[in-house]
């Protein structure tokens, strides 16, 4: 039977589209899971979305929409969760939303099922809760009195909850933290141990009844489940826990890793191992907290307004570039500082350069020397090919040493220094100074072109989980049979036939020209920001009542435009001489020039309201306000005169 591998991503919040930082992590585990089928295991890919809380439910009612329309359209919807995933190339074997009803009724068994064992009991909750990250924090937890995770303010919160006796699994956790190797990397132990168990872990609020967007207390109604609780029992009710939806749990628990981002191992680590002692069960092998994508030195948050889209990026150069950039570019447990030029610049030396270059360049000398077809008769020179056929021999073995340790960007370091090696055997054997005398040097470079296709070949194999599209191009371009693709093939050097035939394809990364595509994507990146604005904004009504005399007391008239024209010295004001029926002319100053030119609003009936004090602008006296429509159009402030019929006479009173 083959080996398991059950990985997970955290299931995104559906609060707002995706950005880049969100499609790292699932682009990592994306990679881990094809590495793994590709080595024979039966893998479960789960990934998802965590669909309840009360920042979903404000969002909501900000949109004017029920929150189960408002998750739906994000996740589902264009360029929502699942269409990028797609887009990525991202091969999820499930997808679970927190909101499918066997997860619901399995919360509810999972909830009960910790209070029967007198884990979960009831109490009242005082402390300090962030809205944005929906975390409970006590005092002592606080930095600077804000919310140690986002750093913004926390509000006082004061209610009865039920809470969960983590304080009870304190020492377990320690030991499975100090003495196993259960949080990687490292450095993150030391991190939970110094600033949660060791301070002392306290028992941990796990219900709210101040909203409802969550899933009921099936025997407290009123009372809502904490959404962690609700979003970390997705990795076992996705299996089929407590539900009869799927029946894979005992097949795949425990899990062999969960990757997270470093702001939620705190969840993983300590929360979830008790929330499974508490129900028995298994805990998972592994939870990997990887690193942020930094924009300007901060995390490229959607609250910050600091994202990159990446539908815009795939769009521009391709999953694959976009795939291999992030893993490639920075060390999976570390932060690392997100840049156009960085993007760009990696995509022309690893993948144009290096890559693309190897593969063009042997493809086309095969091609020009032999037809596309190798002699079968070919002269090894063991000097010369050593070095080289040895380094691509022993690359699977360093490659997976290093993916065993969730690092990626070693494993493609190991790939790409055996391609940096080939790119240099061109050069020392000079195929084009062999190809002047076929009938001496003909066997030489074959064998030359052979070793190069073999070096192709097995760095192909490697990279595909990481790019899979492009390898399946050069596969195609190299003449790689089936059997020449698999995980076993990369450790046999000499797999390819002798007598390939090989197919010259297109470039597979064409050049970018750095500078002119910066300024492009700046300008594409601010289109799209303002394409993704909404249509049509409107101001929110204002919720005060105001009395109806106050309201009698404004007079509004409609009064003729005599004259108009733009104040000197100010950008922004026209000057307006208007007939208001009482036969003297009334001047009101409006700050719309960048919405009317002067000369097309004489002769127009506007409305006025008239019995406000005069006041002066830049040193003219304003007696009044012109009324108009306001409301911003992707972003941007529109205005319109409220215009009224012209058969209304001036000064008529408007009621
Ligand atoms: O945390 N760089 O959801 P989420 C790297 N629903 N990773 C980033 C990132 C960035 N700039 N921004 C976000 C949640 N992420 C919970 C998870 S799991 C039971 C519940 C990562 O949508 C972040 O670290 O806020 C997290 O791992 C993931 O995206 C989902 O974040």
């Amino acid at each position: 039977m083959s080996e398991k591998f059950y990985i997970t991503t955290p299931i995104y919040y559906p609060s707002d589209k995706l950005h880049i930082g969100h499609t790292y992590c699932t682009v990592a585990t994306d990679t881990m899971a094809r590495y793994k089928r590709m080595q024979g295991c039966e893998v479960m890919f789960l990934t998802g979305t965590d669909e309840h809380g009360q920042k979903i439910e404000d969002k909501a009612r900000e949109a004017g929409v029920t929150p189960q329309q408002f998750v739906d359209n994000i996740v589902e919807g264009p360029k929502g969760v699942k269409d990028l995933w797609k887009l990525m190339n991202v091969s999820y074997d499930r997808f679970i939303r927190t909101t499918d009803d066997y997860h619901v009724a399995a919360i509810q068994k999972i909830f009960r099922q910790m209070y029967d064992k007198g884990d979960i009991y009831k109490g009242t909750y005082k402390g300090k809760y962030c809205t944005p990250c929906e975390s409970f924090w006590t005092e002592s937890q606080l930095v600077d009195g804000k919310c140690p995770d986002c750093g913004r303010p926390v509000v006082d919160a004061e209610e009865e909850a039920y809470f969960f006796k983590l304080s009870k699994y304190s020492d377990r956790i320690r030991d499975l933290l100090e003495n196993t190797d259960f949080l990687q990397p490292r450095s993150r132990v030391n991190e939970m141990i110094h600033n949660f168990i060791d301070p002392g872990l306290e028992d941990l609020c796990v219900s709210r009844t101040s909203f409802q967007w969550g899933i009921p207390v099936d025997f407290d109604p009123g009372h809502v489940v904490y959404v962690w609780i609700d979003a970390l029992s997705n990795y076992i009710t996705a299996l089929g826990f407590q539900n009869g939806r799927y029946d894979d749990y005992a097949k795949f628990w425990p899990a062999d890793v969960h990757f997270v981002g470093k702001e939620i191992v705190r969840f993983h680590s300590i929360i979830w191992p008790a929330m499974l002692m508490s129900l028995d069960q298994p805990l998972p092998k592994h939870v990997y907290g990887h690193g942020w994508l930094l924009l300007d030195g901060g995390k490229m948050s959607k609250s910050k307004g600091n994202v990159v889209d990446p539908y815009l990026l795939a769009q521009r150069y391709s999953a694959d570039a976009l795939r291999f950039f992030l893993l490639r570019s920075f060390p999976f447990g570390s932060d690392g500082n997100f840049s156009n030029e960085l993007l760009i610049q990696t995509i022309n030396t690893d993948l144009a350069n290096d890559l693309g270059n190897l593969v063009s360049r042997t493809t086309a000398m095969a091609e020009k020397y032999f037809a596309g077809t190798l002699p079968a008769g070919q002269r090894a020179d063991e000097a010369l090919d050593g070095e080289l056929t040895a380094l691509a021999s022993g690359l699977r073995d360093k490659y997976e040493e290093a993916m065993e340790r969730y690092q990626f960007q070693d494993a493609l370091s190991a790939v790409f220094q055996v391609i940096g090696r080939a790119n240099k055997y061109i050069d020392e054997n000079a195929p084009w100074a062999l190809a002047k005398d076929m009938d001496a040097n003909g066997p030489r470079l074959a064998r030359v072109l052979y070793n190069l296709l073999e070096t192709i070949r097995i760095s192909a194999v490697l990279l595909t989980p990481f790019i899979p599209d492009t390898c399946a191009k050069i596969f195609d371009q190299v003449g790689a049979c089936e059997g020449c693709r698999t995980w076993d093939s990369a450790k046999v050097w000499g797999s390819l036939s002798a007598a390939v035939t090989v197919k010259k394809g297109e470039n597979l990364f064409p050049r970018i020209d750095m500078e002119k595509e910066l300024a492009e994507l700046e300008e594409a990146e601010a289109a799209a920001k303002k394409a993704a604005l909404p249509a049509v904004e409107i101001e929110p009504a204002v919720e005060e009542p105001v009395d109806f005399d106050t309201f009698c007391k404004s007079d509004f008239r409609a009064v003729k435009v005599k004259a108009c024209e733009a104040v000197k010295k100010s950008e922004k004001l026209l000057k307006f001489t208007l007939d208001d029926g009482t036969g003297t002319d009334r001047q009101i100053l409006s700050g719309i020039h960048k919405f009317y030119e002067p000369e097309d609003l004489v002769g127009k009936t506007l409305v006025a309201i008239v019995n406000l004090p005069p006041r002066k602008m830049m040193g003219q006296v304003s007696s009044g306000m012109l009324l108009s429509a306001v409301h911003k159009e992707h972003g941007e402030e529109k205005l319109n005169l409220i215009m009224v019929d012209d058969a209304i006479p001036a000064g008529a009173k408007l009621c």
